[in-house]
């Protein structure tokens, strides 16, 4: 390792001795510095080598002409300090670059008429309870209106809201297991019968909020189910719907949900 003479402390270092410049060639065992591979050698000073060897630098044959070559330890732990702290503060900014330009890929909802291909492949999700904003009657024993009436598997029976509207804010929620949650069927409006059906309000336009997640959704006025299809499976242990828009019905403002049936991917 090619190490500098140090000249400045030449003078309080006792046994420092110039090299003997003018008899350089007389004297066998002089060496001079090997300068063309001072810069490479110098770039083991990041920790590498600390005190140069009789393999890699003439200096110490410097040295046994008492001319002494000082170690580069103070500046090359210096400078690996130095290096590493920015090489870590560097690494960060990449790392941290990296993760805030991962592509975070949203979930979309779709709304088909058709029964999806891929419910075969599903399962229905039990529904442990449910429950709403308000209930039509719902005080009343002789109806039965309740929220649960959106799950109990007959799509004659349904949850009707009993807000002073038409159902635009109220919202229905169904807890249940932990699932992934692929696909939600819907059959919206009072399908006791077609006169029930038109004359009941039925949701146009609902938001689904499912795990941290929020979908608006829009539905035709068909007597059908309506299948809302996650683009992926949205991990969940509740769900709610709130009505936004709705069919009017011709004879009540009550909005009413038959039936909600959820399936886990
Ligand atoms: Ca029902």
């Amino acid at each position: 390792m090619f190490t500098a003479p140090d000249i400045e402390n030449r003078f309080a270092d006792p046994i420092f001795t110039a090299p003997d410049i003018e008899n350089r060639f007389a004297d066998p065992i002089f060496i001079a510095p090997d300068i063309e591979n001072c810069f490479a050698d110098s770039l083991k000073i990041y920790g590498l080598h600390c005190r140069p060897s009789h393999q890699e630098c003439p200096v110490e044959l410097l040295k046994n002409n008492n001319y002494r070559g000082k170690c580069f330890m103070n500046g090359s732990l210096f400078k690996f300090i130095l290096s590493s702290v920015l090489l870590a503060f560097i690494c960060t900014i990449l790392y941290g670059g990296i993760r805030t330009t991962e592509k975070v890929i949203a979930v979309q909802a779709s709304v088909s008429d058709d029964e999806p291909s891929s419910l075969g492949s599903t399962k229905v999700i039990t529904v442990s309870s449910a429950s709403a904003t308000s209930v039509l009657h719902g005080n009343d024993a002789e109806y039965n209106n309740a929220p649960e009436m959106a799950v109990d598997g007959d799509v004659i029976t349904s949850w009707q809201e009993g807000s002073e509207g038409q159902g635009s804010g109220e919202s229905i929620t169904l807890n249940f297991e932990k699932s992934e949650v692929k696909v939600i069927a819907c059959y919206l409006g009072n399908w006791q019968d077609d006169w029930s059906y038109y004359a009941n309000c039925r949701p146009k336009t609902m938001t689904l909020q499912i795990g941290n997640q929020s979908f608006d959704v829009e539905f035709t006025d068909a007597q059908i189910p309506h299948y809302i299809i996650l683009s992926d499976k949205v991990e969940a242990e509740s769900l709610t719907f709130t009505v936004n828009e709705i069919y009017a019905g011709e004879e009540y403002d009550d909005c009413c949900i038959s039936e909600l049936t959820v399936y886990a991917g």
